[in-house]
């Protein structure tokens, strides 16, 4: 909105140019976003506590988790409007991609509140399974029905870029469409389940997105993304910007976040992040690399797959407990080892995502 308003008086002064650079408006959309969670994360807090909505913890869990009882959730509500604000104000709000990401997150963020608003009045343990999959699949469709609309028949949509491989890219057809919303519903399961453990899924959420902000950036400048062989799409680098308010978003909510945590995201939280992430890397047309950025995220939903599938065809388990943090943990590690270990991961998995730029 600011570029709107502020970059014509350019015109006027040179200083307004200021407001044409990607780079000027995403570092502002950090701050923005962060300003926003530190601000708003103890008034939500304290209106949570008063309200005495706090997490139910299950009793077959590790034992460490029972202090947490009563922990206030539901943060992904701070999280949701530090990035939404921010994006609106820093990011050239013609732009559609802007608008398909911005969809994605609160879609998702919807579907994660109505989740968590069913678990606290109570009702079941929030919605079904299969109602939970059928909101997601819808909200998935309508997303990649977005992207297909926006670019008309620009056969670029359908195609996929495989890392290390610059000139193998498959071109999916109408089996994109399935494939697309495969990445956004797994993304958005794959970060729900990874959220068990303070800051576990904010921080790889962080730097995922601090790498999408530099796949958005590289692949929306012509220049770059010719240079680096990656696909070039041009409404890319105004995606820079909600990547950006992403990340600092999410580090105002690991402030509050971090361990010992003072309030949860809850499914409102994950779901939206989990949704957002995964639309932007369908937008970005970098899918697949997605597999090694959030490498974390795809550990812990394979750790769950195998952990059922393997009781179920031979009545053992492969792992202590299933999503993977909860076999750490049954190991004796504590909860911030876990934790800043899998950041660990995350950082060097982001890297090597980064270092295929150039192996190609
Ligand atoms: C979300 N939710 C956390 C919090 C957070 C199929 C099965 C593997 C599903 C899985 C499951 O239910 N996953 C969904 C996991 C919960 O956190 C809430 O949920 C939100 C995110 N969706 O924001 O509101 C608990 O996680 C802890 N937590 C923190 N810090 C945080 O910042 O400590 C969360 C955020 C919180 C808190 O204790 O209460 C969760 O783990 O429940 N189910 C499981 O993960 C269960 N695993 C299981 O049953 N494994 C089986 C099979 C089915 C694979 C096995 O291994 O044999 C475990 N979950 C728990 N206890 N809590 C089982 C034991």
């Amino acid at each position: 909105m600011l570029y709107h308003l502020l970059y014509p008086l350019h015109e006027y002064h040179t200083v307004f140019n200021v407001f044409r650079y990607i780079t000027f408006r995403s570092i502002y959309a950090v701050i923005t976003a962060l300003i926003i969670g530190l601000v708003m994360a103890p008034l939500v807090i304290q209106w949570l506590r008063a309200r005495d909505i706090g997490e139910r913890i299950r009793e077959d869990g590790p034992k460490s988790h029972f202090s947490k009882k009563g922990t206030p959730t539901m943060g992904g509500i701070i999280i949701i409007t530090a990035l939404v604000i921010p994006t609106l104000l820093w990011a050239d709000i013609l732009n559609s991609y802007v608008w398909v990401a911005l969809v994605a997150t609160l879609l998702f963020g919807a579907i994660g509140l109505h989740d968590d608003y069913t678990k606290l009045k109570g009702i079941r343990n929030g919605i079904s399974a299969r109602a939970k999959m059928g909101y997601q699949l819808g909200a998935a469709f309508l997303v990649v029905g977005m992207v297909y609309v926006i670019k008309g028949g620009d056969p670029q949509v359908t195609t996929v870029s495989i890392p290390f491989f610059k000139n193998l890219t498959p071109d999916l057809g109408l089996f994109y469409i399935p494939f697309a919303m495969l990445v956004i519903v797994g993304c958005a399961n794959a970060v729900n389940l990874t959220d068990g453990l303070d800051g576990l899924a904010i921080g790889p959420i962080f730097i995922a997105f601090l790498t999408y902000v530099i796949l958005c950036y590289t692949g929306g400048h012509a220049k770059f993304a010719q240079y680096l062989g990656i696909p070039f799409v041009g409404e890319l680098s105004e995606l820079t910007v909600f990547c950006a308010a992403v990340v600092g978003a999410s580090l105002g909510f690991l402030w509050y976040n971090f361990y010992p945590a003072m309030i949860f995201m809850g499914n409102v939280g994950s779901t939206a992040l989990g949704g957002a992430l995964g639309a932007v890397a369908v937008l970005s047309k970098q899918e697949v690399i997605l597999l090694v950025i959030g490498g974390v995220f795809v550990a812990e939903a394979l750790s769950v797959m195998l952990q059922v599938l393997w009781f179920k065809s031979t009545g053992k388990r492969v792992f202590r407990m299933a999503p993977l943090h909860h076999h750490f943990e049954h190991l004796g590690w504590p909860e911030p080892q876990v934790i800043v270990r899998f950041w660990i991961v995350s950082v060097v998995l982001a890297l090597l995502s980064l270092s295929t730029l150039k192996l190609r």
